[in-house]
């Protein structure tokens, strides 16, 4: 193995393969790359790499494996867990250069892109074919699909589309040791084996690179109609989740706090309806018939008549639904300045009430001076908590305090099964951890995984959990 730690000489190597000008060390760069949506950690990669083709993504990987760098995959950088973090003298592979539709089967409704492609030019793709590809989230704008294909981003439509991992019919992948796989080509069956495509969703840049995905596409919603509740309390939540999804067929349930709502309401929005309640559901279904809106103002006045509801507005046109969706998809941009300490937590549907009960009184009793906000994804038990930092307290004190509270947390979570990360990838924020989900056994398993597809250590080294042989 060729041996060198000059920097120089390392990079000038790589410029020999990719055209120098994508091969950046200015400190701008170096900034921007080497951090995701976290601000928790101080970005500091050794360059950023843009690799134009697949064939420069593998020589680059070979080039890693031959000298021992470490490569941090890059997409939209909108990550919430610190995956695509670079802070220790690290190469950066941003795959934004390689951001082209490569191919669309209208038979097959299949579309196969580049990983670099934003989330949402996906979207409007199938769009503009009367497709419609289904998973959604806030940052559509700015994630890229390998990104998504990497954290398995979910969103807010996975009650009724389920997550990335769902809509992956094809992966061309570049694993760790620098073999360029095409994985399951795009079919629908297919049983000659293990999955290996299944590994690399989820992965989050530590088996490989992704380069390439081939994604199926849907029948789009039609007409779909936006409701938002004012609801009292958790069980007459999920009371209304049990008799809506019963009547509906619904594609969104979600949830939010007043004080959520509040945050948001500062951005300028407005508040659905007069009165205020602890919390709100946000429900979309498909509105093909009369019939289905009908029904869901039924199923509202029965809802009242529980008193599972305090009031609720329906929207009349699309420009309303975008106008009632904005007061939960902007709640996180809204606090951001906060610099939140977030949980991202998943348990079985049925266990959320209890759980959220349990979890909230341990975060009343354990942060009384801090702003907590509870919303997400409630329907598919996928909750998130944000703490948000009080102005006069030192950044390190509060993350060490939210930090303890975690581990109390967690503990209470592995009691009800459930994940210390539902979406968000554990990247390094949630690594400590881990073991709150996954018992030592399992993670040994990890380690075989990570052994075999990256054995020197330089996919991503550190994130998720330390292989002993990290470059
Ligand atoms: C959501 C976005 C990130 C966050 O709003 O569903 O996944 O936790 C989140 O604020
Ligand atoms: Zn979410």
């Amino acid at each position: 193995m060729p041996y060198s730690n000059d920097p120089t000489m390392l990079l000038d190597g790589i410029r020999a393969f990719i055209d120098p000008v994508h091969v950046r060390t200015d400190p701008d760069s170096r900034l921007n790359y080497g951090r995701d949506w976290t601000r928790l950690y101080a970005p500091n990669p050794l360059a950023v790499v843009l690799p134009g083709s697949v064939d420069q993504a593998q020589q680059l990987v070979r080039y890693a494996n031959d000298y021992r760098l470490a490569l941090v995959p890059s997409g939209g950088r909108t990550g919430l867990s610190g995956a695509a973090v670079a802070c220790q003298s690290e190469i950066v592979v941003s795959l934004e250069r390689m951001n082209q539709i490569i191919e669309f089967d209208p038979v097959d409704r299949s579309v196969t892109c580049q990983a670099g492609v934003v989330t949402e030019a996906v979207q409007n793709f199938a769009r503009e074919h009367d497709l419609y590809y289904p998973v959604d989230f806030a940052s559509r704008g700015s994630s890229q699909i390998g990104g998504n294909i990497a954290t398995n981003a979910g969103g807010i439509k996975v009650i009724r589309y389920g997550l990335t991992r769902n809509w992956v019919t094809g992966l061309k992948v570049i694993t760790g040791r620098g073999d360029l796989l095409e994985l399951n080509r795009g079919l629908i069956k297919n049983a000659s084996g293990y999955d290996l495509r299944h590994l690399f969703i989820g992965s989050e840049g530590t088996l490989g690179l992704i380069v390439e995905a081939t994604l199926q596409l849907t029948r789009p919603l039609r007409e779909p109609v936006v409701m938002v509740l004012g609801v009292p309390n958790l069980d007459s939540m999920m009371s209304l989740y049990h008799v809506f999804r019963n009547k509906l067929e619904l594609s969104a349930f979600e949830f939010f706090s007043e004080l959520a709502l509040r945050h948001v309401l500062n951005k300028g929005l407005h508040r659905p309806f007069d009165v205020a309640t602890p919390y709100y559901v946000l429900i979309e279904f498909d509105n093909p018939e009369q019939w289905h809106t009908d029904t869901a103002l039924a199923l509202f006045e029965q809802c009242a008549e529980q008193g599972w509801l305090a009031d609720g507005v329906i929207s009349q046109s699309e420009s309303q639904a975008k106008e009632l969706w904005r007061l939960r998809e902007d709640i996180s941009e809204s606090i951001s300045e906060y610099l939140p300490y977030k949980n991202d937590l998943a348990v079985r549907i049925s266990r959320a009430p209890a759980f959220l009960a349990e979890a909230d009184a341990l975060l009343t009793r354990e942060y009384p001076d801090f702003e907590v906000l509870w919303y997400g994804h409630i329907g598919d038990g996928n909750l998130h908590i944000n703490i948000l930092k009080p102005d006069k307290l030192d950044p390190a004190a509060f993350i060490a305090k939210c930090g303890t509270v975690s581990e109390h947390l967690f503990s209470i979570l592995q009691q009800y099964g459930g994940s210390i990360s539902a979406e968000h990838g554990v990247g390094l924020t949630k690594k400590p951890y881990l073991q709150y989900t996954r018992d030592e056994t399992e993670i040994s398993y990890l380690r075989a995984i990570k052994q075999a597809f990256d054995p020197n250590g330089i996919m991503n080294p550190g994130k998720i959990f330390d292989s002993h042989n990290d470059a």
